[in-house]
């Protein structure tokens, strides 16, 4: 397992959730601190210059994990299951491009709340349907260029579809597509899944990418979630892919990716002896 942190660009708004902004900043601190890699948090494509973003790892020696779409949903309102086709249109060019880039950084693009919701005039069903449809096209798009798209759940009071990893694994089996899997995030899983690690080695096969975050969001280390019970679902599941820290740039951002580091790194030392 590899460790990676979320940040964006310079201008990104607050509701990207990050914990650095500015690449250039970012990519130095955190290999400095002993970070693996950077998951980048992007409205599209345009957002960074590839070449800059190569000669920036190639400098300190580190990878994209993933490619994360939160501010698609927050800042330009795109989501899979937007009633009208144009806007699903618009939603399925703006993942062309991130596909793109993605092919090149990480192989991995996440959907977080651009999955869309159930909007109030629509039913669950419609809303299945409508995600099932966006999804298709976005993971054949993707397939062609080797990327696999992962889809996170997040707690009922940031959205009202896809909340725990069972609603996720259940929508997964109905898209049938194989470059289609699962992005936990143990701040979600602590209010939705009745056990984390539990549910991390059930749905072990789906499992591509995972947030770590402590209960209250801050960095692993500062809350009361219980990392050992984490790794193990993780051990069980033999999963071997990137974890990410997205928490809160609190009480600053430094201290609090510091923190993580400090907390995670040792855990993933000692798992990755474990599992070898
Ligand atoms: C995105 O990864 C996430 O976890 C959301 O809670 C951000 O709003
Ligand atoms: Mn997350």
């Amino acid at each position: 397992m590899k460790l990676s942190v979320a940040v964006a660009g310079k201008e990104a708004p607050p509701s990207a959730f990050v914990v650095w902004r500015g690449f250039e900043e970012s990519i130095s601190k955190a290999a400095d601190l002993g970070y693996h890699g950077i998951e980048l948090a992007l409205k599209s494509a345009e957002d960074i210059d590839p070449d800059k973003l190569s000669s920036w790892l190639a400098k300190h020696n580190i990878e994209v994990s993933c490619i994360s779409t939160g501010q698609v949903f927050a800042s330009l309102g795109l989501y899979f299951t937007h009633p009208e086709p144009s806007m699903r249109r618009k939603v399925i060019n703006l993942f062309d491009g991130l596909i793109h880039l993605a092919k090149d950084f990480g192989q991995l693009v996440n959907v977080g709340r651009t999955r869309g919701f159930i909007a109030e005039n629509q039913s669950r069903h419609e809303a299945e349907n409508l995600f099932i449809d966006t999804s298709r096209q976005i993971c054949d798009m993707a397939g062609e260029k080797g990327v696999s798209i992962i889809i996170e759940p997040v707690n009922r009071y940031e959205i009202n579809f896809v909340n725990n990893l069972d609603e996720g694994a259940d929508l997964l089996a109905k898209v049938e597509r194989d470059n289609l899997g699962l992005m936990p995030d143990v701040f979600h899983m602590n209010i939705e899944d009745a056990q984390i690690g539990g549910s991390l080695a059930k749905h072990a096969n789906l499992v591509k990418y995972i947030h770590f975050a402590d209960s209250n969001r801050w960095a692993p280390g500062w809350g009361h979630l219980d990392f050992e019970d984490v790794f193990e679902g993780l051990r069980q599941a033999k999963y071997d892919g990137w974890s990410a820290i997205e928490i809160l740039p609190e009480p600053d951002p430094d201290s609090a990716a510091r923190k993580a580091a400090e907390t995670i790194l040792p855990m993933i030392e000692r798992y990755n002896k474990m599992v070898a």
